[in-house]
């Protein structure tokens, strides 16, 4: 992980296709870019930074290999904060895969997983949570996921923890120049008062964040929604009408679906990870009965489930049996009766928590998607939650820190000079979601995430 080598890597996918970029970075990147770039126009002899030159890249023999467009950023103004070079290319996997050889002929080494990002955070370009911002703008599969990313990247949660930080580095002096001089007209208990309210003010802030996180956590992950029912109910029709495609195979024959089916539905703010499954019910069918376990292993791990019943025959006895099952699990569900084109909706027993729908009809759609925001997003989604783990984990550690001195103070056993202890902690813990407290194995961790190209 040498930082003085100069890094090249190709940054887009290895497929057939319009361009195909190789970002080199590092102090050697605008020497290497000479010796295999010929320009057709004098201008670049200046290498001025930011700016495009067109010519033709060549390989050991000087054999043309392509016509390229080359972007020279001159350190630091870069992405990794060093002189960087993208050569685009046409997307041609034999041409990327050639220029890389020259390329590393001329001294440069293959980056490795997110080195670029790593780069970009030791040269003081990002902090952690910027660069962990990437990861998830180029993971962001809704507009709520992908406005939180590029607020995090643009340094929301940095300034927000940066903050934090401040406020304890101030509480921490003033108890520093409470102990220092304590002779000084300021009584104990006013001290005491003052830090107290500071301290309530920072643990009301961290647990804000906290409670971020699991609305953080959906936004970015989705939600893992199985659909169940006996066989027949609509299940795969629901699937089709909330996809707007004919992606399931639906029949009048009950046992049609009997492989799970995998699909990813958007609902507003949200992503439903949605799985039709094969109907349950008594079959002697080989294929039916391993769908039907599978479909108990999806209850297993899912977050939602969408129990499907039948309008025309109301709740069975295998349904009533269901849904004594669901209620143990203590998991979301919603009752969804289907097929109501085919009934007298006045002859039936409705409540409140059946939805009524039409999967054919695509009718009563919209409530079903509203019952599903409402079990999940309780309150209006603010710009900065919380989606990764490290960053609740360190919270609670620093909550649980400041929870100590809130303690200590109270009980007076403790001396003063140790009180400030469990401030220090607390610091450490915001420091390490931004960064200014590392190790290579946290940084090891949070970049083998990345592709080999960021
Ligand atoms: N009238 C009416 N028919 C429906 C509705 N939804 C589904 N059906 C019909 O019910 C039958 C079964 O639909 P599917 O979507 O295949 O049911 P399923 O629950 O996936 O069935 P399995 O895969 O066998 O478990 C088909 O003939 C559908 O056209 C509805 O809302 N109204
Ligand atoms: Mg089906």
């Amino acid at each position: 992980m040498l930082k003085d080598y100069t890094i090249a890597n190709i940054i887009t996918p290895l497929i057939e296709c319009g361009i195909g970029i190789i970002r080199i970075s590092g102090n050697e990147a605008f020497m290497i870019i000479d010796k295999i770039f010929k320009a057709y126009s004098s201008t670049y002899l200046k290498k001025e930074s930011h700016k495009v030159y067109l010519g033709t890249i060549h390989n050991e023999n000087g054999d043309k290999l392509d016509e390229v467009l080359v972007l020279l950023m001159r350190g630091p103004n870069s992405f990794t904060g060093e002189d960087t070079v993208e050569i685009h290319c046409h997307g041609n996997p034999f041409i990327l895969q050639e220029a890389m050889k020259v390329i590393l002929k001329n001294g440069a080494r293959k980056s490795e997983a997110g080195e670029f990002t790593r780069r970009a955070f030791l040269n003081g370009k990002l902090d952690l949570t910027q660069s962990e911002a990437i990861l998830d703008t180029i993971t962001a599969n809704n507009q709520k996921a992908l406005t939180i990313s590029l607020n995090q990247l643009e340094g929301s949660l940095k300034n927000k923890i940066g903050a934090l930080k401040e406020d304890l580095i101030g509480i921490i002096a003033y108890l520093e120049a409470t102990i220092d001089f304590p002779d000084d007209e300021i009584e104990e208990s006013y001290t005491n008062d003052v830090i107290n309210t500071r301290i309530e003010k920072l643990l009301d802030e961290i647990n804000k964040l906290l409670a971020s996180y699991n609305t953080g956590r959906i936004i970015k992950e989705g939600i893992m929604t199985v659909m169940i029912g006996r066989p027949n109910v609509g299940k795969s029709s629901l699937l089709n009408s909330l996809l707007n495609e004919n992606r399931a195979i639906i029949t009048h024959l009950p046992g049609t679906t009997r492989d799970a089916i995998e699909e990813q539905i958007n609902i507003g703010d949200l992503v439903l990870n949605i799985v039709d499954t094969a109907g349950f019910r008594e079959t002697e069918d080989i294929i039916e009965k391993i769908g039907i376990k599978k479909t108990y292993e999806y209850i297993d791990i899912a977050q939602l489930i969408i129990f499907l019943v039948d309008a025309t025959l109301g709740l069975t006895v295998e349904d009533q049996l269901m849904l004594e099952y669901l209620r143990k699990l203590e998991k979301n569900y919603i009752i969804v009766m289907n097929k109501v084109d085919l009934i007298n909706i006045e002859d039936i027993e409705t409540s409140d928590d059946i939805i009524f729908i039409s999967a054919k009809h695509r009718t009563g759609l919209d409530n079903l998607k509203n019952d599903i925001k409402k079990l999940f997003i309780k309150d209006e989604i603010e710009d900065y939650c919380i989606s990764n783990l490290r960053y609740y984990e360190s919270l609670v550690k620093a909550k649980s820190a400041l929870d100590m001195f809130q303690e200590s103070i109270k009980s007076q056993i403790v001396p003063a000079d140790l009180l400030a202890i469990d401030l220090k902690d607390a610091y450490i813990a915001l420091a390490t979601i931004t960064g200014d407290d590392f190790t290579e194995d946290l940084l090891d961790n949070i970049f083998s995430k990345f592709c080999i190209g960021k």
